[in-house]
Order: C-alpha cells, then structure tokens, then sequence
C-alpha cells in the first residue's frame, strides 16, 4: 500500500518537498484530534479579518506553525489566523494556509478542513496560484482524508489506524454531472442572474449537496468526480467571502489538476495576482461545463 511518501517518490519528487508534505501529514493528524476533542468555544479575539476566532481556530493554528517550524525546508509563512506573513526560517520554501475552514461548524459537528498552497518565494504578495509548486487539502470528517497535487495529478489518501495516510485513489478526472453547492444564496436578491443560474440548476434536478465548508463541499466534486461550488459576491461584499491565497488558489490548483476548472467568473482564479493577503474573490469551481456555464450566465 502506498503512503504519501512513496507516492511522491514515486513522482520524483525531490526529497524536501516530500519532507514539507510529510510535516504538513503530521500537522493534519494532530488538528484532525483537536477537532475531535478540543474546545470549540469562542476564545474572545478575533483574527485580523475581523472574524471571531474560536479555540479550535488558534489551536490548528499553533499545530501547523509548530510543525513548520521543526522543517528547515520551510521559510515563509501565511495564515488566515496571522496578520501578516512571517519568515519563520531559511528554507525555499513558502506556505499559505486556512488551518481550519468553517471552524464555526466544528460545534455542530460538521465536516471542515484545512488548505494549504506550496510556493517558492519570499513573499506571498504578486504571487498568483499558477505559481504554486503543490496544493493540500484535509478534510476531517468521518475520516480524515488528505487530497494533493505536485501538479502531475491529483491523489487522495485516507488516514489508517496506524496512523498512515494510504493512497486510496489517484489521477482523479473531473467529468460532468448534476451535482451543485450554491453558496451565498443571499446574492440572489440583488443578482437576477445568479438566481437565474440556481433556478436553472433546481429546475434540471440538480442533486444539492452544500454543507457551509468549502472543503467538504470541494471534497464531493472531486470524489464523485463531478458537480460545481459557487461563491458569488454580492453587492455588500462584490468579491465575496472567500481568500484567494488561503482557500481559492489551492483548491483551484487541485480542481485544475484533476481536470476540472476554478473561475472568479470572468477569469481563472490561478491567473489572479495577489494584491493583499486578505484578498477575496467569487469562485465558481468544478466540473469544466458547469463553471463556463457560470461564467456566461453571471457575465
Ligand atoms: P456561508 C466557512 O466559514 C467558509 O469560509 C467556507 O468554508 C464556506 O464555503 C463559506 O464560508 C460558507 O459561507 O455564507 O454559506 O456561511
């Protein structure tokens, strides 16, 4: 059975980025306990967005910093829950991250995950999530499960009783299918088209699966190798509610990479250079004809 390891080597994947996946690995299992078990109330602060932060959003946090820190390979960091980038080393390596999306959920005991996107730069801003060298995505769920790309393909593995992620699926091809997750239906008040798109999915029978997280909600296109998510902006928030660097671009490579497509609706979202870290954008990402169909029926 291969593990993360061996598949990448597998790859020829040089043997620092195999070490940062296996850091990233650690990190995951340790966050996937948290979740299990730790607090989720409200710690009373609030991250530089302005969101409250519940415990279990500084906790995954710390576990992910801490486990970044003990890898020489990585230098920089971001995180939603950090107000700035941070050189945390010497290493080539740069890393942007939601160490846990849609924490809100985890008290109601939803899925949620954590996104991770791989450079080689010394800082965030400029970058687009084309130069991206590999993307992660966690999902801690009934299991915890790893999905990843080294842009050669896209495999998911599911974390084992001993502690191992075991390679359960990979070179995932996105095809076409009825399945949508229509997010911030709220824009449909003041966007005709956008209520004209979701009508048009309810009235060809769309199977809806939306949870309120991105990445279980992402998770589902990708393991049943179809469907769409949309995350328009509406006219109090125009780009939306999701980060580029630290939700849209990873999750985009990934999508890419299995063949499917990731658009902000005009746009590809890997071709969108970042201004500010805190950079939101619409997102419309899945299988190829639903996010062109987003695409015409928003322009
Ligand atoms: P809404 C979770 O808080 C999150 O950032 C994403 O994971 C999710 O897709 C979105 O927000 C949900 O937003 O407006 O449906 O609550």
């Amino acid at each position: 059975m291969k593990n993360i390891k061996n598949y990448l080597e597998g790859l020829g994947v040089d043997k620092e980025l195999v070490g940062v996946f296996g850091s990233l690995a650690e990190a995951v299992k340790k966050i996937s306990v948290a979740v299990r078990t730790a607090n989720t109330g409200k710690v009373g602060t609030t991250n530089s967005y302005g969101e409250e932060q519940v415990a279990l959003d500084v906790l995954s946090n710390n576990l992910m910093i801490d486990e970044l820190k003990k890898n020489a390979r990585v230098g920089l960091i971001a995180s939603e829950e950090l107000p700035d980038e941070e050189k945390i080393g010497e290493g080539e390596y740069a890393l942007a991250f939601d160490p846990l999306d849609g924490s809100s959920l985890v008290d109601v005991n939803f899925s949620v995950g954590t996104i991770v996107g791989l450079y080689k730069t010394k800082s965030f801003i400029g970058v687009k999530g084309d130069d991206q060298v590999a993307s992660m995505i966690a999902v801690y769920g009934p299991r915890t499960t790893i999905f990843l790309t080294v842009k050669k393909g896209v495999a998911h593995f599911i974390l084992n009783n001993e502690g191992e992620f075991i390679l359960d699926k990979d070179n995932i091809q996105i095809g076409e299918g009825k399945y949508f997750a229509p997010g911030n239906l709220r824009a449909c008040v003041n966007n005709p088209a956008y209520l004209e798109l979701v009508n048009y999915w309810i009235k060809e029978k769309y199977t809806l699966r939306y949870s309120g997280g991105m990445v279980p909600d992402v998770n589902h296109i990708l393991l049943k190798e179809k469907g769409v998510f949309a995350y328009p902006g509406h006219k109090d928030e125009i780009d939306g509610k999701l980060r580029l660097l630290f939700e849209c671009a990873p999750m985009s490579l990934i999508m890419e990479q299995a063949g499917g497509a990731s658009s902000d609706g005009k746009m590809r979202i890997l071709e969108k250079a970042l201004e500010t870290l805190e950079q939101r954008t619409p997102i419309f990402i899945g299988s190829k004809s639903e996010v062109q169909r987003c695409c015409d029926m928003l322009k």
